[in-house]
């Protein structure tokens, strides 16, 4: 975005040109907020006061579409989505929201003309950072194009009051602080008290019978807390539709004091009121199971609890309502099993509470929900014991088992006496402790059950659910993911925006296939020049933030290896870092080596119990510090571990990344999002054979992407014939030579074993994600890319082709696609011009 310069005020200056007098009228109610609503002079406000000031600007025009959109969705009784997630990571939306409202460029001049630093001011806003990786952003990314393209849509979710914890390095080892995101006020949420729900817990159910002699089982004793909503608007680019991100904040409720006010007394009212408050508190920082905490399970209940009441009591606000239509107006999407409780919860309803037959509520349930799957990694499905379940939601146990009796029925009609079969489809998991399955749960609670990307798809049919898949054929489904181009390319890189613009026409955000039509200049020698010499510009600033968050000094000349995403051992951060050991090792022994310098950038948070992800990050830095500091090797390699990845860092890595390190283990990552918005952004992916890897290969071409190593058919057989990874050890001189070194105390003299766990993990662990199999194919392909980066045009072509060549990849085809093929939702546009600022 070209800043304009700043509009001095004149009393000779001519009439205002439409432009100046909107930036007129927007000074003006920054300065209002400033001083009306935080009551600060100009003189003492910190750039929060001047970035919350004009947030409640911008928040004006969005609140009268957000208004206008409501009321079209009502007046036309429409069809909406509701998207249930555990996660949003929303990041910063300042940004996002000056883009949508088409604000930017006259609140920059605005701050600019009260002598203000734009930049300062949007860095203060601490990111919304609700979730863990993936799964969150994605949610985030499916918003703003539900918005977008004028879906009536609302994102359920928890507003938890610490989002993922913030990190810092000590010693080079991971250290945990919480992330308090909330104290400082947030200017976009609305809190709707009159909305507030409540939910109960706990208890028991008394078996009793109505006049007719039908069972109607009561659930007494219970707890209650209560849900109080915020609302943050979610605004769509290039149209009229604000949509709705309501979040269920947890308060304890008279009830809750009162019941241990009489048989505890004081002190014990007070820890139960503790509870109620506890249930919102905090994101569980695991992107695997939490198994076994109560709390999480509460979470997960007290959200669908909350959402479901929200969901009914809307839909009968409009008198033309009843149950009959009500899966005809309500969509429910699950995103992963985090929610999948809800079909149990609707059979609640239903069921005991407006005494529907079983077999219409089931109908009614199916109708309404559709599930997203987003890992088939073992221990990331979700389970809860029987126990647990049965005092926190002793009903919903009973509810459990009916349906399961049902299921098990019809599996017994498709394969009479095949005792394997039940056992597979079961919900309960019978073998040691009673485990209630919830992606069992959620696949027969569903209509639709889908995969993130056509690799993903194919394993989920074929190695998770392949029983389910013959019992409800056409049941499971592709979606891959995609990202939105709103905030990955036109908001965090608005150079190479600005630049795509002046080639092809502003329509490209909301259509990002129009992005072929960069591919013509692919070999222009003037457009390769300025999609360089953005791309080093991008560099220089992310150089900066290296400078200032690590203390490193990187060159912009070097190749920028980008590996960022949540660290886990399936993604193989640690094969990054043997790769690192190597090229250090072949330049100590051999300085005049020629390689093109290299800059490694991690950005990755480990859950603070997975204590080898944690001692990779350790790894990394130590070694890594050792050889940004080695002289001998003539700053030809450098790593930077930037502390703290989040969604803001993460805007400002990708516009600057040349390399896009997407390693996992074939078969293990189910899509991935972070290869399409580096991609999209210029840089070539390195990468293996897996999620959306393969379709990101499809895209480009195979010539504009570096593949390597075993695909998902390979991993089976060698897995399935014994994998060791001492073969690979001994047969490889300087894969040998560089775990030795990293499992030596060379990096540590003062500690003995530092790495151990690493080290133990690639050999005596057995290596259960094959980076020793994977490793010198990957060296080689880091060759290529080295040898590639030294034909400027050659590298300038490819990095345009994957620009060019990712339309698919923005969330609107996703969204477009789930709203067709899952939802039958129809698009709804809100007419007006609401983007008009109060005179
Ligand atoms: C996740 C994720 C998975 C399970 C839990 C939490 N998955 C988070 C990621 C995949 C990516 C894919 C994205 C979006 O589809 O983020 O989803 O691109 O490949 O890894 C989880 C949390 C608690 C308990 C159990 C599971």
């Amino acid at each position: 975005m070209p800043s304009k310069p700043a509009v001095a005020k004149s009393a000779q200056s001519p009439a205002p040109a439409a432009q100046d007098s909107k930036e007129e009228i927007f000074r003006s109610l920054i300065q209002r907020h400033l001083v009306s609503t935080l009551a600060r002079h100009p003189e003492t406000a910190t750039p929060r006061d001047w970035w919350v000031a004009t947030s409640l600007a911008v928040r004006d025009t969005i609140h009268n579409r957000m208004i206008a959109t409501q009321t079209v969705h009502n007046q036309h009784n429409a069809r909406r989505l509701y998207y249930f997630s555990l996660e949003y990571l929303m990041g910063r939306l300042f940004g996002n929201n000056l883009i949508a409202t088409d604000l930017l460029e006259i609140a920059e001049s605005a701050l600019k003309s009260l002598g203000q630093d734009f930049d300062k001011i949007r860095n203060s806003e601490v990111d919304m950072g609700l979730g863990n990786g993936g799964l969150g952003r994605l949610a985030a990314c499916f918003l703003d194009s539900l918005a977008t393209l004028d879906y009536p849509a609302l994102g359920y979710g928890i507003y938890y009051e610490f989002g993922l914890f913030r990190q810092e390095f000590v010693n080079g080892g991971q250290i945990e602080h919480p992330d308090n995101w909330t104290i400082f006020g947030d200017p976009w949420e609305i809190v709707r008290a009159e909305y507030t729900q409540e939910v109960r817990f706990y208890g028991r159910v008394e078996n009793v019978f109505d006049d007719n002699g039908n069972y109607r089982p009561r659930w007494v004793d219970t707890k209650t807390i209560l849900g109080v909503p915020h609302d943050i608007p979610t605004a769509g680019y290039g149209t009229g539709t604000v949509n709705l991100l309501r979040l269920w904040a947890s308060k304890s409720s008279e009830d809750f004091d009162l019941a241990a006010f009489n048989s505890g007394g004081y002190v014990e009212a007070v820890r139960e009121k503790a509870i109620g408050e506890t249930v919102s508190k905090v994101l569980y920082p695991n992107d695997k199971t939490e198994t076994g905490k109560e709390l999480r399970l509460m979470q997960q209940y007290f959200f669908v609890a909350c959402s479901l009441r929200d969901i009914i009591r809307r839909h009968f606000r409009n008198k033309e309502n009843s149950w009959a239509n009500f899966s005809d107006k309500v969509a429910v999407q699950l995103n992963d099993t985090h929610p999948a409780i809800a079909v149990v919860e609707l059979m609640r309803i239903l069921v005991d509470e407006q005494n529907t037959p079983w077999d219409e509520a089931w109908a009614v349930v199916g109708k309404t929900f559709a599930y997203t799957n987003h890992t088939l990694l073992p221990e990331a499905l979700e389970k809860w014991s029987a126990g647990l379940f049965e005092r926190v939601l002793p009903r919903h146990l009973q509810i459990i088992y009916e349906i399961n009796t049902r299921l098990l029925k019809t599996v017994e009609t498709k394969w009479p006496g095949d005792n394997a079969k039940k056992r597979v489809c079961s919900l309960i998991e019978e073998s040691g402790q009673k485990m209630i399955r919830m992606a069992n749960l959620a696949v027969v609670g569903s209509h639709a059950v889908n995969g993130v990307a056509a690799l993903h798809t194919q394993l989920l049919k074929k190695d998770l659910f392949p029983e389910f898949d013959s019992l409800f054929p056409g049941k499971f489904q592709n979606k891959t993911n995609g990202i939105t181009p709103r905030r990955w390319l036109l908001k965090s890189n608005p150079k190479l925006s600005e630049l795509i613009t002046k080639k092809i026409g502003k329509d490209w955000p909301r259509n990002l296939d129009l992005l072929r039509g960069l591919e013509k200049f692919a070999d222009d020698a003037a457009f390769q020049k300025e999609f360089m010499t953005i791309k080093r510009e991008n560099k220089v600033a992310l150089a900066e933030v290296i400078k200032a968050d690590c203390g490193i000094d990187v060159s912009p000349d070097a190749i920028f290896d980008v590996q960022i995403k949540r660290l886990h051992e399936y993604k193989r951060q640690h094969l990054n870092l043997l790769h690192i050991l190597a090229l250090y090792r072949r330049l100590l022994q051999n300085p005049s080596l020629d390689v093109v310098p290299r800059v490694f950038v991690f950005g990755a948070k480990a859950a603070p119990g997975y204590d080898l992800a944690k001692n990779i990050i350790r790894a990394i830095n130590v070694i890594g510090a050792r050889i940004n500091a080695d002289s001998r090797i003539g700053g030809k390699l450098k790593v930077a571990f930037l502390p703290n990845y989040r969604v803001s860092l993460a805007e400002k890595i990708i516009p600057a990344a040349d390399v896009s390190e997407q390693i996992s283990t074939a078969g293990k990552e189910a899509s991935g999002t972070g290869n399409m918005k580096l991609a999209l952004n210029g840089a070539l992916t390195i990468g293996t054979l897996d999620g959306a890897n393969v379709e990101i290969k499809e895209e480009v071409g195979d010539d504009n992407i570096f593949i390597f190593g075993l695909n998902v058919d390979q991993v089976e057989e060698l897995q399935g014939k014994g994998y060791n990874p001492w073969n690979y050890y001994q047969a490889d001189e300087e894969l040998r030579a560089i775990i030795d070194w990293l499992g030596s105390d060379y990096f540590t003299p003062d500690e003995h074993g530092a790495f151990s766990l690493v080290h133990r993990s690639l050999l005596d662990g057995g290596d259960p994600y094959l980076v020793l199999a994977d490793f010198r194919a990957y060296s080689d392909a880091h060759a290529k890319i080295d040898a590639a980066y030294r034909d400027k045009k050659r590298w300038a072509r490819m990095a345009i082709m994957n620009t060019a060549r990712v339309g698919k990849f923005s969330s609107d085809r996703t969204i477009h696609e789930y709203a067709k093929q899952i939802w039958k939702l129809k698009a709804l546009p809100v007419s007006g011009n609401f983007t008009k600022l109060p005179s």
